[in-house]
């Protein structure tokens, strides 16, 4: 039995009426997550949980009450079925395809529609929780097929280099998902070495190199981004903001990509080759845990990495809720202040020692190429050396492919590396 809901923080939907209506779908639980990937807008006067006869009926009712751009109904099935028909069906005077038409088509002009699952119903707070969005049509089973592959998973990586070497020509689509990802780099690093790597074996003409983000920038601090403008310029590369995956058809090498700017318009783009960056999202065990926030992060002080409520309890790395990019890099700085918090806890004692949000992404542009972004919270450039680090470099690039593996097994696992800070104030005489 579906049921309804609505919402009142800014992690669910805010309604001003419920409506409960009789169903077929089944309540199971995913997991929860905010309605704002999933939704328009966080708030409806009326929301109806189930497209079914009664909530689509009742939504077209409520939108004439209310207005249009009011009323929602949370609803995955793609296609709504008129039940009735399935005496005729069960008894082979109808064929079941004329019981079935798209929920699109049912849906009343002027009434959103939610394509989430309602996981758990808060009427005391008007609020309900969706089904996590996160994921993409057609994927994992799409990487079965060649042409296809993602860094992201121990499964997928060695596709993206198979891939890369199989290129003849068409469209090399780099994508950027809309959700929180670690680090904004990664996803472009990925694309500048395949551009490299066409360049360097003589099919760079045949390439048209795409970079397909659900975001509406480059990079995330000026700098930075600036400095790979003017790569992407150079390397002609396309940039297409506001651009989200939601589904790859494998099999005829195409990605669907919506719009973000007009959501539900999609576009289709034929692939050679494609890299996925996949949604990412706190793990399931976090989704609705005590010890996490709204979104399921782990709720920990910014800058003591205390856990705000449980005072016993500290976060580090990818599961927190700290702003910053989450890289090896934070969490080797984050590692040395945790230590020192959790060092003074134990002795009854208040932490002294603040994380200031210190990240670094090296992002790789070529073969022997890397800038080397440090930055902050507040997204400024937090640099180690003392030279212009928006510069391409090879040194840069020895760092990363060399220097940071032996630094990372030898140094950060064993306790040993809490960051740069003391060789940044040592190379800027104690000054930064
Ligand atoms: C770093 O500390 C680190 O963790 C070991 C990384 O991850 C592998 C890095 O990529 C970088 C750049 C740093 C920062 C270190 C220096 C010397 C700038």
């Amino acid at each position: 039995m579906s049921a309804i809901g609505v919402v009142s923080s800014c992690s669910c939907l805010r309604p001003g009426v419920w409506l409960l209506k009789p169903g077929m779908q089944n309540m199971s639980s995913f997991g929860l997550h905010t309605a704002a990937r999933c939704a328009a807008k966080d708030y409806y006067e009326v929301l109806v949980l189930g497209g079914g006869t009664g909530g689509i009926t009742m939504s077209a009712r409520m939108k004439r009450k209310v207005g249009a751009g009011n009323v929602a109904v949370v609803e995955p099935s793609k296609t709504h079925y008129y039940q009735p028909l399935w005496t005729l069906v069960g008894g082979g005077a109808k064929q079941l395809a004329t019981s079935a038409r798209p929920t699109g088509s049912v849906m009343p002009k002027g009434v959103e529609w939610i394509k989430s699952r309602v996981t758990a119903l808060d009427p005391d707070k008007n609020c309900i929780w969706l089904e996590n969005d996160i994921k993409i049509k057609g994927l994992p089973e799409g990487f079965q097929h060649p042409k296809i592959g993602s860094n992201y998973s121990v499964h997928t990586v060695e596709k993206t280099w198979k891939a890369l070497q199989d290129f003849k020509e068409g469209n090399a689509i780099f994508t950027f998902p809309n959700t929180p990802v670690k680090c904004a780099g990664a996803p472009q690093k990925i694309m500048y070495l395949s551009e490299a790597y066409w360049r360097k074996t003589g099919r760079r003409s045949k390439a048209n190199v795409m970079f397909n983000t659900s975001l509406g920038v480059i990079f995330g601090v000026k700098k930075y981004a600036d400095a790979l403008l003017e790569i992407i310029k150079e390397r002609d590369i396309a940039v297409n903001y506001k651009r989200n995956l939601v589904e790859v058809r494998a099999d005829k090498q195409e990605a669907v990509f919506e719009n973000l700017d007009k959501p539900g318009v999609t576009e289709v783009h034929q692939y050679e080759m494609l890299h996925v960056t996949p949604p990412m999202g706190p793990p399931d065990v976090l989704i609705n845990s005590p010890v996490s926030d709204d979104i399921g992060w782990v709720d920990v002080d910014k800058e003591t990495l205390q856990h705000k409520k449980y005072p016993n309890v500290f976060g580090i790395g990818d599961c927190t809720n700290l702003p910053t990019s989450k890289t090896a890099a934070a969490v080797a700085a984050q590692s040395g202040v945790l230590d020192k918090t959790i060092s003074l806890v134990m002795k009854n004692q208040l932490p002294t020692k603040k994380y200031d949000g210190y990240t670094s992404c090296p992002l790789v542009t070529g073969y022997n190429k890397v800038i080397l972004a440090e930055f902050d919270y507040d997204a400024q450039p937090l640099e180690t050396f003392p030279i212009d680090q928006s510069k391409e470099r090879v040194t840069m690039y020895h760092m990363k492919a060399d220097m940071m593996p032996f630094l990372y097994w030898n140094a950060l696992l064993k306790g040993y590396w809490g960051g740069p800070a003391p060789v940044r104030k040592l190379m800027h005489l104690g000054l930064k």
